[in-house]
């Protein structure tokens, strides 16, 4: 029997500062939705808080770009996110945003907390300081190389590429991302938490206690944090933007966007409960009736009883902030529980590239509506089936089709389809009594009694790719049986015989209206309406969910074929992405490039000595023993020549074939690796330190002069 009465389950409280994308959906957003759903259909006290992470330097980042204030950008993006996840069924009970009063006290109060405690140490130290743009400059603001790593890329404050917290003062050349200036070292004061006190609980609570539980992602990250020691960290900034530090000597400092944000959490289920008690309570989302009937100061049971499950749901670069940071600001705090599982996703690449939305390679969740509009459980059905739980993934537009056309079109709807319109064409609609069983019945409930234990199963221990395909095994079963039984068939010579089996059918679809909810609730609504059937009125495991005389529906279709069309026009999108990006950098090593000094002056006559003519190159070999040679035979019109050229590091000998080349061709013929050479083709340098042939611009005939 476990301890826990009650789950509160959070997903990472995502930046307002842009729009996201499915990458962010596959990490927590949607398994954490499913795991809430689940526990919710099974009747247990289950919540799920989520907002807006408004604070950090994200905000003012985005507002500099966008040319307006960081207010307005909280605005924006926190109404577009919110209208994002209900448009995609995420079933928050609250979502909830940082830039709340009531988010600003509780964050203040936390901190207030441990400070009265004595549990910050007050350091003065040299923090980077842009001097052109005349601040302090965040975690975020600040570039250069991870010490651990050597990725060029690395942040301020984390290291993208292999997941280790930083110090800024940590990178490798750092640059301000302001001014693409080095920074220079300014004196200031800030509350620090000595993480290393922290050691040996967290050794303890996380490294043992954790040790069999916790996904291999998680526990990993977090064991190699601890084993590397652990420092004392900065819980404030200097910075315009955020909650302020609420002690004496604190002007222009804000709390650590990483100490206010999973406060969030709190403040959100604070938020919850108080709209509860006030009466104001406007929830769009489905919210759990056991919650309903809460009074105010019931978030501090969420928050502060053993009996509560507390669940984080994030992607795996918030691992460090979860598991280590925000666990000993809890602890410090002393009164409050600890998360009991951090079921964090790897990430899921576009396309075989990293997702990012300011590279524009990514699927935003505005634009997938706009092109999918009424597909929402689509997305949701195929970011579960690809989930990145264990490494990371990858999502491509022709195996998002190929999931709706083959899976979803093809088994699950499929099935209900059938069922459906046979019905209705066999029985008027109305569900029919059942016969003698045969073993085939006893095999359809066996397999499917199978495959709903291991749904449970696989749900509560967050593996959602697992059981998605056993959701997906119970349609298949389903299939299976109608084809060996055919009713179609039997309906003319055995009318008990098809009745058995439609019967059979009919309480199949009906759990599978039940057990899809949690994956796939558009489609699970649908399903219940053409069965007529309600999740009420679901019971765990039974054949008889519909009774006999029992009238369906209308026989809609679950799901529609995705064309090639739309598709095609998602990848052209990306690849016009591709384009520009190449585009881009092109330009930008262009306007690097410095040509070289003018040489000095030659006459005319001079020149004139030159005979430069068009070849056609005609046959091309690597020299041997000589990596960077090539041997050419240049067809000049005249004649045939060899020319040895050192080009072989820059050219394939094949790719030259054919192709048209200017040539010196009075050099005086030279000895080269035992080969007479007789002439020199032209090149231009480029800018990436390639060369490329000079070449006439349309066909000219081999021997035509230059001049
Ligand atoms: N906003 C970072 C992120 O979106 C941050 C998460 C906060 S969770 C408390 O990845
Ligand atoms: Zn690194």
């Amino acid at each position: 029997m476990s301890k826990f009465k009650r789950t509160l389950v959070t997903a990472a409280l995502p930046y307002a500062n842009g729009p996201k994308h499915i990458g962010h959906l596959a990490g927590a957003y949607i398994p954490a939705d499913i795991y809430t759903r689940y526990l919710r259909n099974c009747g247990e006290e289950v919540m799920y808080v989520c907002g807006s992470d408004e604070h950090g330097t994200a905000i003012p980042i985005q507002a500099q770009k966008e040319n307006t204030t960081a207010q307005a950008i909280i605005d924006r993006y926190h109404a577009l996110l919110k209208s994002n996840f209900e448009k995609l069924g995420v079933a928050f009970d609250i979502y909830h945003r940082t830039s709340d009063q009531i988010h600003h006290e509780t964050a203040q109060e936390f901190f207030l907390q441990l400070y009265h405690k004595g549990l910050f140490t007050e350091e003065t130290s040299e923090q980077y300081f842009d001097e052109e743009q005349q601040t302090f400059l965040a975690d975020r603001y600040i570039k250069g190389t991870c010490p651990n790593c050597a990725s060029e890329n690395a942040y301020g404050d984390q290291c993208e590429k292999c997941g280790k917290a930083l110090s800024p003062n940590e990178l490798i050349n750092p640059i301000s991302t302001l001014s693409s200036k080095a920074p220079v070292l300014k004196t200031t004061k800030h509350w620090y938490l000595p993480l290393q006190n922290y050691e040996p609980w967290l050794k303890e609570w996380l490294l043992e206690g954790h040790k069999a539980d916790w996904k291999s992602n998680t526990y990993g990250q977090s064991k190699s944090w601890i084993d590397g020691g652990l420092s004392p960290r900065a819980m404030t900034r200097d910075l315009d933007w955020g909650v302020k530090v609420p002690v004496n000597g604190a002007d222009g400092k804000v709390l650590y966007v990483w100490f206010d944000a999973p406060i969030g959490y709190i403040s959100a289920t604070k938020a919850f409960f108080k709209e509860l008690a006030d009466g104001k309570a406007d929830y769009s989302y489905p919210n759990n009736s056991v919650i309903k009937a809460g009074k105010a100061d019931d978030w501090q049971k969420w928050w502060k009883e053993e009996d509560t499950r507390l669940i984080h749901f994030i992607g795996k670069d918030n691992i460090v902030f979860h598991c280590i940071i925000f666990p000993a600001m809890l602890h410090a705090a002393g009164d409050y529980i600890l998360p009991d599982n951090v079921p964090a996703n790897e990430f899921l690449n576009l396309e075989g590239d990293k997702m990012s939305t300011s590279r524009q390679w990514s699927v935003e969740m505005e634009d997938y509506f706009q092109s999918f509009d009424g597909k929402e459980d689509v997305m949701r059905y195929v970011l579960t089936a690809i989930a990145p739980e264990t490494k990371d993934a990858d999502f491509s537009w022709k195996d998002f089709q190929t999931r709706n056309n083959s899976e979803l079109v093809a088994i699950l709807g499929n099935f209900i389809n059938r069922v459906a319109v046979l019905t209705h064409k066999f029985y008027e609609g109305k569900v029919p009594a059942a016969g003698a069983l045969t073993d085939n019945e006893q095999q359809l409930i066996n397999d499917t009694e199978r495959c709903t234990i291991a749904i449970d199963e696989c749900l509560r221990n967050f593996k959602f790719r697992e059981a998605l395909f056993e959701l997906m095994n119970i349609a298949r079963a389903g299939n299976k049986y109608l084809a060996d039984n055919e009713p179609w068939k039997t309906v003319k010579t055995d009318a008990d015989r098809t009745a058995t089996v439609m019967h059979h059918a009919l309480q199949l679809a009906a759990q599978l209206a039940w057990w899809m909810e949690p994956f796939m609730p558009f489609t699970s609504e649908k399903l219940y309406q053409l069965l007529q059937f309600k999740k009420t009125e679901f019971k765990h495991s039974a054949f008889t969910q519909l009774d006999k005389g029992h009238l369906l529906g209308e026989a809609v279709h679950l799901f529609s074929n995705i064309e090639d069309g739309i598709i095609d026009e998602q990848i052209q999108k990306l690849n016009a992405t591709k384009i520009a990006m190449a585009e881009k950098v092109q330009a930008a090593e262009a306007s690097a490039w410095t040509a070289e000094a003018q040489k000095e002056s030659v006459t005319f006559d001079e020149f004139s000595k030159m005979d430069i003519r068009v070849g056609t190159i005609v046959a091309a070999e690597k020299v041997k023993k000589a990596d960077k040679l090539l041997k050419l035979e240049v067809d000049l019109g005249f004649e045939t020549r060899t020319i040895v050229s050192g080009i072989a590091l820059h050219f394939e000998p094949e790719t030259l074939i054919g192709k048209q080349v200017c040539v010196l061709v009075n050099l005086e013929p030279r000895m080269i690796k035992g080969i007479e050479s007789k002439g020199m083709i032209l090149m231009a340098d480029h800018s990436d330190g390639s060369l490329k042939l000079v070449s006439p611009s349309d066909y000219a005939a081999p021997g035509a002069g230059i001049r």
